[in-house]
């Protein structure tokens, strides 16, 4: 079977709470759930599959559909972050309009919405959960012009039971095969915050843990590569002629251990690449830094999102403003840059006053970047719940919106004690106080390492200041 697998254009993404001029350098990023089921797909099958990344190419729908066209295919599979549903609805119609016989949605979205997606107009299947496998089954059975009934994670018919959490997934992440990254135009890819060389992301564990009120990745059946097998997939980046690694797993230190046997392996195949991870700060310790450091680690992206004991129990992140200040002071004295991640309008604060001490307390952390968010709460958080329960949340919007993606939708912060207005305009406020310091912008002038580094740093930065 002819299959194409599509990233929606990102043309009518629902307000994100962050501005143009990060998210648009942000969305450079490779589609890895596509290029992980595709390389799957070619291993174990031979279907002629290809990925169409749209908003690679900012692509409009004429053009999507003429390359859709184009290509034939029997199958499109798409991939749904709930924030692009209106983008994922208006593909699948594209899809329909040139006449592709049959389309299958998966991601994030559907693992949170699996029945309202399948419930979209134009949607032959869902997928929840990992893909690759499903997609596989699912291809067969219609190959083989079967009914597709009973493939774990997988609805194909309204009547078909909603899948469970424990739908699909690897037990052995070192299963799947090396990702091929020629599969996209990888050099293409470009991480606002990198060095400006050729970069990709690179997934080591799934799940996680921990259970952060805002967040809704799957706690159960945390699993990760072994190092052998990660280390594998950085060689084949490295012979691409990557050498700048984004690890995108949802928390990279789960345990300290792990870590360092990474690293361990990475200094003896003696690997040249620069990478960046995303931590919690809880263990972060110099031995564990140095010895990332002398791995390659250039970069550590750390959730802070308050500096209130108050607010981080309230949002259960199980750490103390003390452990979030050593492990900033260590990253500086080790000499890995550090991102703090911060969240504005959270339930603990009630006054401008305690938003302001938020943004103090990101600036004297002293992190390299600071990424300011909007509180959103999801559904499916535990954040949202009490939302609902005490009345700050309404759960109609969210649900037509799932039925009816519509432009118009905005999601709801949490406006107990600020309107929707006043969040924003203090959200501005976050990112000029942090980016317009003199400090900041002496720093990274410094940083520049090319001149298409520093072409893409000055657009988001003038955008920014706009
Ligand atoms: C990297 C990343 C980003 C990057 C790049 C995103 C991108 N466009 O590629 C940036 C920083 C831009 C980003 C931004 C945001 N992100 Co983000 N991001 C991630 C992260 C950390 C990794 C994504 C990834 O590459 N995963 C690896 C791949 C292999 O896994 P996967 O996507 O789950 O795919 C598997 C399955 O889902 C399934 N699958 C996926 N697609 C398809 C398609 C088909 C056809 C099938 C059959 C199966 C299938 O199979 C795949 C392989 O097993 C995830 C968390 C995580 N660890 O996954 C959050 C995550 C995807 N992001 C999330 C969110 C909320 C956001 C933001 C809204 C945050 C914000 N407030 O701004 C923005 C929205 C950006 C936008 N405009 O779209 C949520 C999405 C939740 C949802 N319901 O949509 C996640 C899940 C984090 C979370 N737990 O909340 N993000």
């Amino acid at each position: 079977m002819r299959v194409l697998l599509i990233r929606p254009p990102a043309r009518h993404t629902v307000e994100s709470e962050v501005p143009d001029a990060v998210s648009a350098e942000n969305l450079s990023y490779p589609p890895l759930a596509l290029i992980s089921i595709a390389t799957f797909l070619r291993t174990q099958s031979d279907h002629d599959v290809a990925i169409l990344d749209a908003q690679l190419d900012n692509l409009d729908y004429d053009q999507v559909r003429a390359r859709v066209a184009e290509w034939k295919p029997d199958v499109v599979g798409i991939t749904a972050f709930t924030v692009q549903l209106v983008d994922v609805h208006k593909t699948i119609q594209a899809c329909k309009e040139v006449g592709v016989p049959r389309v299958v949605v998966g991601g994030p979205h559907v693992n949170d919405f699996p029945q309202e997606c399948r419930g979209l107009p134009g949607v032959d299947a869902v997928v929840k959960g990992e893909g690759q496998k499903p997609m596989l089954d699912l291809l067969a059975a219609w190959a083989r012009g079967e009914v597709a009934r009973g493939i774990p994670g997988v609805i194909a018919h309204e009547d078909d039971p909603v899948p469970l959490d424990d739908v699909y997934f690897s037990n052995d992440m070192d299963e799947y095969p090396i990702l091929d990254l020629t599969l996209v135009d990888y050099q293409r890819y470009y991480d606002v915050m990198g060095e400006g060389g050729i970069f990709t992301t690179v997934i080591s564990s799934r799940g996680c843990p921990y259970r952060c009120t805002f967040c809704n990745t799957p706690r159960h059946r945390y699993r990760v590569m072994s190092p052998g097998r990660v280390c594998d997939e950085l060689e084949s980046c490295i012979a691409l002629g990557i050498r700048e690694i984004y690890f995108v797993d949802d928390t990279f230190n789960i345990t300290n251990k792990r870590v360092h046997e990474l690293c361990d392996e990475i200094l003896r195949r003696g690997l040249d690449i620069r990478w960046t991870v995303r931590f919690r700060v809880k263990g972060v310790d110099r031995p564990l830094l140095e010895k990332m450091k002398q791995a390659g680690c250039t970069r550590i992206q750390f959730g802070v999102e308050q500096g209130t004991e108050e607010g981080l129990l309230r949002l259960k992140k199980d750490v103390t403003s003390r452990e979030i200040e050593n492990a900033f002071q260590h990253c500086r004295e080790v000499g890995i840059r550090t991102v703090a991640y911060f969240m504005i309008g959270t339930p603990t604060e009630r006054t401008r006053e305690d938003v302001l001490d938020t943004i103090d307390y990101s600036i004297r952390l002293r992190p390299d970047f600071v990424m300011y968010n909007l509180l959103t709460p999801f559904p499916g958080t535990t954040l949202y719940d009490e939302g609902l329960r005490d009345g700050v949340l309404d759960i109609e919007p969210w649900l037509r919106f799932m039925r009816e993606p519509d432009e118009s939708f905005k999601a709801q912060v949490w406006d107990e004690h600020f309107s929707r207005q006043e969040l924003r305009e203090l959200l501005d406020m976050a990112w000029k106080r942090f980016y317009w310091r003199p400090e900041f912008v002496v720093k990274n002038l410094f940083q520049i390492r090319n001149l298409a580094d520093f072409k893409r740093k000055a657009t988001a930065g003038l955008r920014l200041l706009a």
